[in-house]
């Protein structure tokens, strides 16, 4: 980190509402400051967390579990979850700015700042440009949308910082080669010409459900950024022209803008950022819909426009204004912007969810990928202090008993409004999302986790209230039967609505398999093991329907897992995360590596990556390569996973699992924290995204299962 703030960071504190909504504030006045301290949480992800006392030095796997939590613990907040930075993405922050400059839009205390201190602090030490992630290369999508965003707030384009990257973007070409989200930002803020986007047609919208390419079919989050995308294209939205957007025409481009052929830049995208190329069928199909734009059609328009709106007002007031993802939310601010304009209720709606998704973190603010992953980060905690015995610990069950808290608040208690008409949607009661109860959004992963983490804690624990009865968990299993495929498998959030032709026409060069929703491993063991577990506790409860879904869960997975014995891993790096996940599905159905040759193979795969310290440690180009890659040091998240694999999967030779649990030991801070070390979570198979929390729950986990198994001897 070079740039240090500039604002004082004991003026910050992150306010965090019973709902779980979490937002940081910047309190100027000293006497707001007296009457609201600094907690561990705010100073910890600030990176000025120094007050943690030194722990006994551990002896054993337990000792060093206790000491994590000891640390841990500090950082629950008052709502019961366990709060934490998102970012990763480097293509977010730039739509907020974008709209937010467009719309004048004012930001809060501190913020502006910060920001451009972020981003500052992302820019790639080589080369000072921005790549799709923090740990990519940089790119013409990061390094453009980046450098837009600090003129944008202020930054002067004779900035060190600027010129650096000004120099990297002429060098990759300039922004004329950005992808198309990239087209579309920078045509909304009349710096591109809509001439040079593909149609992104809102007459999508208008057509009969039956058809393969209707939007309803889409994965959930294409579906939901094209929708504003459309919006916004059918009308050709341009910024105000200003004095500043001259200005920016001059710098991004290396020839001058007055010269630039538009049309010819449709399909022209930088080399370094492309991962999933455009079909021939696709390239296609934009020669037709350009035609059909020049067709004055203005009825049909219309017509799609209204009916898109339509949607947009849906998704706002299903999510209470918080939108399923920033990259949709921001869209849909600027068209409420347009339509409602900047004194209706609607837009005010808004600006006040724009905080929800900007994180203060040691290098400035971000913007999370999510409103947070309060509702996942939360589950496994839960599982981690279950399954090594310490919730039941006197100064540790009182945050098993806020943790419940907050699960039984963060459940979806009533389906959507008018769901399939106005969204497409499916139930909700009864569900779970990754992040919080506003946003409204069920997954099926994390339904099965929050169900699980429930049962663990009310029906396991001892002394525990029961906030959450019977009848509510009964509807998590609607919601998942809901989400049920032929293939016995479960996508994210939906069951696979569309063709897997469809993925022919992604128009996004920068990421793959977003067109449809997939099966996972992940989500389909994180399923599987919700339902044994919740079968033990209700044997009768739909039974026969229960069994049968478990039966072909388990199918799946073994489908699934690839000749070399591993999984692939969609959501987090990569082989190690999803191979994990393998073995634990076969493990609940009593697979074991001396019983079953799924999962011998699977363990073999393990064994054969551990590295020489007696780590594991996966690279983030592993998911972009669909290879293992290894990182140049063994990272502890990845080594949790793998132990904690071989431990479900009974590996007979305790040394090699030692010589992980010694490794997770080993980084261990004299407080009981772990580092951060290499990001952890990807989407899209191109984009990675931080979980900072994983260095805690999963470490603690498998120190955790190791004590339980082994007999807690001692290691150290
Ligand atoms: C997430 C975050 C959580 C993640 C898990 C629960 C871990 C996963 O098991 C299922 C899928 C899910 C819910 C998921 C889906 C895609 C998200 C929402 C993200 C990776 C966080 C950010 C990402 C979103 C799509 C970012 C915007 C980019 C687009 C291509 C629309």
């Amino acid at each position: 980190m070079q740039y240090k703030s500039t604002t004082n960071l004991d003026y910050w504190r992150l306010n965090v509402d019973k709902d779980g909504r979490q937002t940081w504030v910047y309190l100027a006045s000293e006497e707001e400051r007296a009457n609201w301290p600094q907690t561990p949480y705010d100073r910890y992800w600030l990176g000025i967390y120094n007050e943690a006392p030194e722990l006994p030095s551990p002896c054993t796997p337990l000792d060093s579990a206790r000491n994590g939590f000891e640390f841990y613990r500090h950082l629950q907040t008052p709502s019961g979850h366990w709060a934490g930075e998102y970012g990763g993405p480097m293509f977010l922050l730039p739509g907020f700015v974008i709209v937010n400059y467009v719309t004048g839009t004012p930001w809060l205390k501190g913020q502006r700042e910060e920001i451009i201190r972020y981003i500052k602090n992302r820019a790639h030490p080589d080369d000072g440009g921005w790549g799709i992630h923090i740990e990519s290369d940089s790119t013409v999508f990061g390094t453009a949308l980046n450098y837009v965003s600090l003129r944008l707030l202020g930054v002067d384009a004779e900035d060190p910082v600027c010129i650096r990257a000004r120099a990297t973007l002429h060098r990759l070409g300039g922004a004329t080669g950005i992808p198309s989200w990239g087209k579309f930002w920078l045509s909304i803020l009349n710096v591109y010409d809509w001439e040079g986007n593909n149609p992104i047609p809102p007459e999508l919208w208008l057509l009969p459900y039956w058809m393969p390419v209707h939007p309803g079919r889409m994965w959930i989050h294409t579906r939901m950024v094209y929708l504003p995308m459309g919006y916004l294209y059918g009308i050709r939205f341009r910024a105000k022209e200003t004095e500043l957007i001259h200005q920016l025409r001059q710098e991004l481009y290396v020839t001058p803008y007055e010269e630039i052929y538009w049309p010819a830049q449709r399909n022209n995208v930088c080399p370094v950022d492309v991962y999933c190329p455009h079909t021939k069928i696709f390239d296609m199909l934009n020669v037709l819909l350009s035609i059909y734009e020049k067709i004055p059609n203005g009825w049909l328009r219309k017509l799609a426009l209204d009916q898109s709106l339509k949607h947009i007002r849906a998704e706002d007031k299903n999510t209470k204004y918080c939108d399923l993802a920033p990259v949709n939310k921001a869209m849909n601010k600027l068209v409420i912007w347009i339509v409602d304009g900047p004194d209706s209720e609607s837009f005010k709606q808004h600006c006040y969810r724009d905080q929800d998704s900007f994180w203060l973190g040691a290098e400035g603010i971000m913007c999370n990928g999510t409103n947070g992953s309060q509702l996942w980060d939360t589950a496994f905690m839960v599982q981690a202090l279950v399954e090594s015995g310490l919730a039941e610990e006197k100064s540790f069950k009182p945050h098993m008993v806020r943790a419940l808290e907050y699960i039984d608040a963060s459940q979806f208690k009533e389906d959507c409004e008018d769901r399939w008409a106005l969204s497409y949607r499916e139930i909700s009661k009864g569900g779970w999302g990754f992040s919080n109860r506003d946003q409204s959004y069920p997954v099926s992963d994390c339904c099965a986790e929050a169900m699980k983490s429930t049962l663990l804690l009310q029906n396991k624990l001892t002394s525990m209230p029961k906030l959450i009865s019977d009848e509510r968990l009964f509807d998590t299993i609607n919601v998942l039967f809901s989400m049920t495929n032929p293939d016995g498998g479960f996508c994210s959030y939906e069951r696979r609505r569309g063709s897997y032709l469809l993925e022919w026409l992604n128009p996004a060069e920068v990421f793959g398999n977003i067109m449809i929703e997939y099966c996972y491993p992940e989500c389909t063991t994180a399923v599987l093991l919700g339902l044994t577990t919740f079968r033990k506790h209700f044997p009768d409860h739909q039974s026969e329907e229960i069994n049968d879904l478990i039966k072909r869960a388990a199918q799946y997975i073994k489908n699934s897992q690839l000749p070399d014995g591993s999984w692939y891993g969609s959501w987090a790096i990569c082989f190690t995360y999803a191979t994990w996940f393998g073995i634990e599905s076969l493990s609940s159905i009593g697979e074991s590596y001396e019983n079953s040759d799924n999962v011998k193979r699977a363990c073999d795969f393990l064994v054969s990556k551990q590295m020489k310290d007696g780590g594991w440690g996966e690279k983030y180009k592993s998911c972009e390569l669909h290879t293992y890659v290894h990182h140049d040091t063994s990272q502890v998240v990845m080594t949790s996973w793998a132990v904690m694999s071989l431990m479900a999967a009974q590996y007979p030779d305790e040394s090699v699992i030692r010589a992980g649990i010694k490794v997770i030991m080993s980084r261990q801070q004299p407080n009981g924290e772990w580092l951060q070390e290499g990001i952890e979570g990807v989407f899209n198979h191109n984009c990675m995204i931080s979980y900072p929390n994983y260095k805690f729950a999963f470490t603690i986990w498998a120190l955790g299962r190791y004590a339980r198994l082994y007999g807690n001897p001692k290691l150290a």
